[in-house]
């Protein structure tokens, strides 16, 4: 009773915005932040109860990543560090859409007598937060400690501004009993990465500014993070920009997104850096693209997109697995299933590339979620989007039987092959985010790599050659009447309508098209690639128009 007067109470300080449908969508919810507070005040609610059902701490992180200043968003992380469980979703979006006070109550005694869920304050909830530099973070904020606050026996534990990933990890180290403070976060990432350098064979040490990266911090939380871990780093030189001190604005012309989907310089980067090693974070740091610029006649960019990062991790570890076995006496064989997850999105190249060296490759549809969820089903699965946002999962039997292999080999032949491929594998298993796609694991490791090959960027953008692509977005009224299937390769519904793109398709060489409703924006994207930048950019324009 006392609960429920409780949250009778707190929620009519929260009434829902009139004429706005919330969905859980790829990456929970997000809309302008003037409509958020009582979505965020409900999904604080649901973390506190996901909090006692699975009797873990669970994190709610407040940002919009990628997306314009004023808008903003929830996502919740499940006790892995992980996304939210799907199967919560259908709640999450029942609970952000309820109309008024007692139907949330309604809603959430429903739920929880459905999942078994006892709400009476001896079963604690722990829910850590975090939020990114927006300014509607602070009220928001504000909004979600109300909602833990409103189950009974709840804490809410504020972890500041922070970065996604750094919150997901936190979440993740502290459920594994694990130190989990931000220092520890550091400590962690930029010991595994010395740990890489120190096994840079010694022809290949490169010194000095020679070797500087200028890192785009795109005005949000990663340039002033990525400064205090570059503090803790030996043998890499980094310079940030746009760390929002300067005064520009997060996202706007800079930024990993824009970046990649623009193909241009963004701000403050210029003729200055021609031929330098660049790289562009998003606004809350889990994706990362590198890029080179060319030239001082245009305002393009090269690009080294998720696609390619994901080829040279995968490359590295095939390469330090193969090693490792060489090492390995025919009565220890641990075959680590290896398997690499992308999106439709993925370059057609860097698909035919990751085959040819013979590695597993699978499609899932759009959103970390499901690539996640397919990469885990191997000892080592790396995932990436073509946007940046990926990771590499191992498994832990696979670390087990690593950790094992490692002893044994520093006992039999210290400083062997053999034994530095082991310590490198180990080394990459505490370099990346095991939680989700972490910019900075992923720009360390890519650095590291890059120096334990000795290889400059332009050798890594040249493992193949991207097909030319276009993307293009299409304004609908309803984007939920494209329904998709295989891994939104094809239109099921409308019917005709993937005909229609096949028809269009076969009129170019390496033709590929296809179309989806976009989980976080109302929009029909629409992607092509083709032998030829004309040939995709006619593809995209003529799938587009039969959407419109
Ligand atoms: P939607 O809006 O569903 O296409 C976008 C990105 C995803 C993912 C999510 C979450 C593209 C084409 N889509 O999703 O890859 O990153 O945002 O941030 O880049
Ligand atoms: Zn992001």
């Amino acid at each position: 009773e006392e609960q429920k007067s409780i949250l009778l109470k707190t929620s009519s300080r929260f009434p829902i915005p009139p004429g706005v449908k919330f969905s859980y969508g790829t990456a929970g919810f997000r809309a302008d932040a003037l409509v958020l507070e009582s979505t965020v005040y409900r999904a604080g609610i649901l973390a506190a109860l996901r909090s006692i059902k699975t009797r873990s701490v669970i994190g709610l992180m407040i940002t919009a990543s990628h997306n314009k200043i004023s808008d903003n968003g929830v996502k919740i992380a499940d006790p892995s560090g992980g996304m939210l469980t799907q199967a919560w979703e259908p709640f999450a979006d029942a609970l952000a859409n309820a109309t008024d006070s007692d139907c949330l109550l309604q809603l959430i005694i429903e739920f929880a007598k459905e999942e078994s869920i006892l709400i009476d304050g001896h079963c604690r909830a722990e829910v850590l937060l975090g939020r990114d530099t927006r300014p509607s973070g602070e009220s928001l904020l504000e909004a979600a400690k109300q909602g833990i606050n409103s189950i009974v026996g709840s804490a809410a534990i504020d972890m500041g501004i922070l970065t996604t990933p750094q919150l997901h990890w936190m979440v993740r180290a502290r459920n594994k009993g694990m130190k989990a403070s931000e220092r520890d976060y550091f400590e962690q990432l930029s010991s595994s990465f010395r740990c890489l350098m120190n096994l840079v064979p010694g022809e290949c040490k490169v010194k000095g500014t020679d070797y500087k990266l200028v890192v785009d911090g795109a005005n949000g939380v990663g340039g002033e993070k990525l400064e205090c871990l570059m503090n803790m780093l030996d043998g890499l030189v980094i310079e940030v920009r746009n760390t929002g001190k300067g005064g520009g604005i997060l996202n706007e012309g800079v930024g990993a997104d824009y970046v990649q989907k623009e193909k241009v310089v963004p701000q403050e980067f210029g003729s200055n850096d021609i031929g330098m090693r660049c790289a562009s974070l998003d606004g809350d740091a889990d994706r990362l693209v590198y890029f080179i610029v060319p030239s001082v006649s245009s305002n393009n960019i090269m690009l080294v997109d998720g696609d390619k990062m994901l080829s040279l991790f995968a490359l590295f570890i095939k390469e330090q697995l193969s090693i490792l076995y060489k090492g390995v006496d025919e009565n220890n064989p641990y075959q680590a299933r290896f398997g690499v997850v992308q999106t439709a999105y993925a370059n057609g190249a860097s698909t035919d590339f990751l085959k040819e060296l013979g590695l597993e490759v699978v499609l899932t549809p759009t959103g970390v979620k499901f690539l996640h969820e397919k990469a885990v089903e191997y000892d080592i699965g790396i995932y990436f989007e073509a946007n940046g946002h990926g990771t590499i999962l191992f498994s832990d039997s696979f670390l087990c039987w690593l950790e094992k292999r490692q002893n044994e080999l520093s006992s039999m032949s210290e400083g062997s092959e053999p034994q530095k491929a082991a310590l490198r594998l180990l080394a990459v298993s505490k370099l990346v985010n095991q939680a989700v796609g972490d910019a900075f694991s992923g720009l360390l490791l890519a650095e590291a790599i890059l120096q334990t090959l000795s290889w400059s960027i332009n050798q890594w953008s040249e493992l193949y050659q991207d097909l030319p692509s276009r993307q293009l977005k299409v304004k609908v009224m309803d984007r939920t009447a494209v329904v998709t299937a295989n891994a939104e390769t094809v239109v099921v519904k409308p019917p005709g309508i993937q005909e229609a793109i096949n028809a269009e398709t076969v009129k170019y060489p390496r033709g590929r098209s296809f179309i989806r409703p976009s989980g976080t924006e109302d929009v029909i994207r629409v992607y092509a690639e083709a032998s030829t930048q004309e040939g995709a950019d006619s593809l995209a324009h003529s799938v587009g128009k039969l959407v419109e």
